[in-house]
């Protein structure tokens, strides 16, 4: 009988970071500004801006340092190789290669930059997974077009892939088109996905149009990559939210399987299947949504399909539109506590037997190849006198997931690969801080700025590493 405790020996054992939030360098290398830049920590909590100040402010930017990965990167790499990854996500800044997002000709020196990363990776036989668009979108495309609302866009990113698909031919394999793209159906993806920067732009109207044209971008960029190399494998990238019924009243459990269809399942389905499922239609007509759809786009999606799904997995929530036994309004309650789960000092709640049954969920619906590209636990980390990090919590949250995702294996799922989220500290995405540290290798570095950017292996970079060189089985 096949042993399970082990994973498949050619499993992708790796970690993930995103440009904007480990490079820093913001304005080196002929970059130019890009959304991130001017969102300053805990800005998604405090008024949107919809212009940059200028001169900017000097406030502190935690992310225009970040974690220096733009002059560390070779030793960060050779951490990477330490550990034993297979496979390292990053994302490629765009306004690095870009500055402005509509340029005809590309930064050569930020090319360069990725150049090295790349070649580095390759050194230690660690496959490059690159993110085409993380959370970052030129700010020039914001404030000329307004962000991808505008259909304008889809050829600024075509642009940008074609350069990426040409230069890194047979280095780079593994892509993925956009992070998250499905966080645009939350209010905060309409700024973070789709750099969409006027308040009025929140509204379902702009962000699902944001996602067609994405999802067209995608498909368009699918087939590029297809063409310019065969090898090329494209993936989507879903934020996967497991909503789970609050009680087991019929309204709520079909509530909670709307909520499914709606968060995962639009975007999923068009990236994998080629087309939006039935349900879009009703959503959009009762949310009043009148997608401005071209007459050449069900071909595009149709053609443009992707190779492997891959999710994003932090934790679950329950929904419910029932109380007390009668049906409330419908939209309503979402991300209730769950009784049974204990949450992060961020209240996520963390849930790893739910990763198993995502994974299911996903496999059942379109049986291609899944790669979990983000998992892991943001906590606050205490660097004792010892000068080291004993970060047993994280590598209890990373077991309990790591062993669901055997189970997921057993369950015949065709689970392909695992890069756990901030593999080296970096800024958190939804707060803009420094404090809600993910890494397997500590920054020294903090909100208040202090810090001098040493890296430190955690407790968890030494298990880690135990669990790659077993292939899974010393958890
Ligand atoms: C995902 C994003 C990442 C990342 C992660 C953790 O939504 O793709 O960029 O940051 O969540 O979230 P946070 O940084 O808010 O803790």
């Amino acid at each position: 009988m096949k042993n399970y405790n082990r994973m498949p020996e050619n499993f992708l054992w790796g970690g993930a970071t995103a440009a904007n939030q480990y490079e820093g360098g913001w304005n080196e290398g002929g970059k130019g500004l890009s959304i991130a830049d001017i969102l300053t920590g805990g800005s998604v909590n405090k008024e949107r801006r919809l212009t940059p100040p200028e001169p900017l402010p000097e406030e502190f930017y935690p992310n225009h340092e970040a974690t220096d990965f733009y002059h560390c990167w070779k030793e960060d790499i050779a951490l990477f190789a330490e550990m034993g990854f297979k496979i390292y996500r990053f994302s490629i800044s765009w306004s690095r290669i870009f500055p402005k997002g509509d340029e005809e000709t590309p930064n050569e020196e930020g090319l360069k930059f990725y150049d090295d990363v790349i070649d580095e990776l390759r050194k230690y036989g660690i496959e490059p997974l690159v993110t085409i668009s993380h959370y970052e979108n030129p700010l020039h495309l914001s404030l000329e077009y307004g962000g991808w609302k505008n259909r304008k866009l889809i050829d600024f990113y075509l642009r940008f892939a074609r350069v990426l698909f040409e230069r890194y031919k047979g280095k780079v394999k593994y892509w993925l088109t956009f992070n998250e793209i499905n966080m645009l159906t939350q209010p905060f993806g309409a700024v973070f996905c789709a750099g969409m920067l006027d308040s009025e732009d929140v509204c379902l109207q702009s962000r699902y149009q944001a996602m067609h044209h994405q999802l067209v971008a995608s498909a368009l960029a699918v087939s590029m990559a297809h063409k310019i190399d065969n090898e090329n494998k494209l993936g989507c990238m879903l934020a996967y939210h497991n909503g789970y019924a609050y009680t087991c009243h019929p309204e709520d459990v079909f509530y909670a399987q709307r909520f499914g269809q709606i968060h995962n399942s639009i975007a999923g389905d068009v990236h994998v299947r080629g087309y939006y499922p039935g349900f879009a239609a009703r959503f959009f007509e009762e949310n009043e949504i009148e997608l401005e759809i071209e007459p050449e786009d069900a071909g595009i999606l149709k053609n443009g399909t992707v190779d492997f799904v891959s999710i994003s997995y932090y934790s679950s929530n329950c929904v419910s539109v029932v109380k007390e036994g009668e049906l409330t309004a419908a939209n309503g309650g979402e991300n209730i506590k769950n009784p049974y789960l204990e949450t992060s000092a961020w209240g996520w709640q963390i849930d790893a037997v739910g990763l198993r049954y995502v994974l299911n969920q996903i496999y059942d619906r379109y049986q291609i190849p899944i790669m979990i590209v983000e998992n892991g636990l943001g906590a606050v980390d205490e660097l004792t006198e010892d000068g080291k990090i004993h970060d047993e919590y994280r590598i209890e949250y990373m077991r309990k997931h790591i062993e669901q995702m055997k189970e997921a294996i057993h369950d015949g799922v065709e689970l392909v690969g695992y890069t756990c989220w901030g593999c080296t500290d970096l800024v958190s995405a939804s707060t803009g801080e420094l404090k809600k540290r993910y890494g397997l290798i500590y920054v020294d570095k903090n909100d208040d700025g202090t810090g001098n950017f040493a890296r430190i292996r955690k407790d968890s970079f030494y298990w880690y590493k135990r669990v790659i060189d077993s292939c899974g089985e010393k958890l």
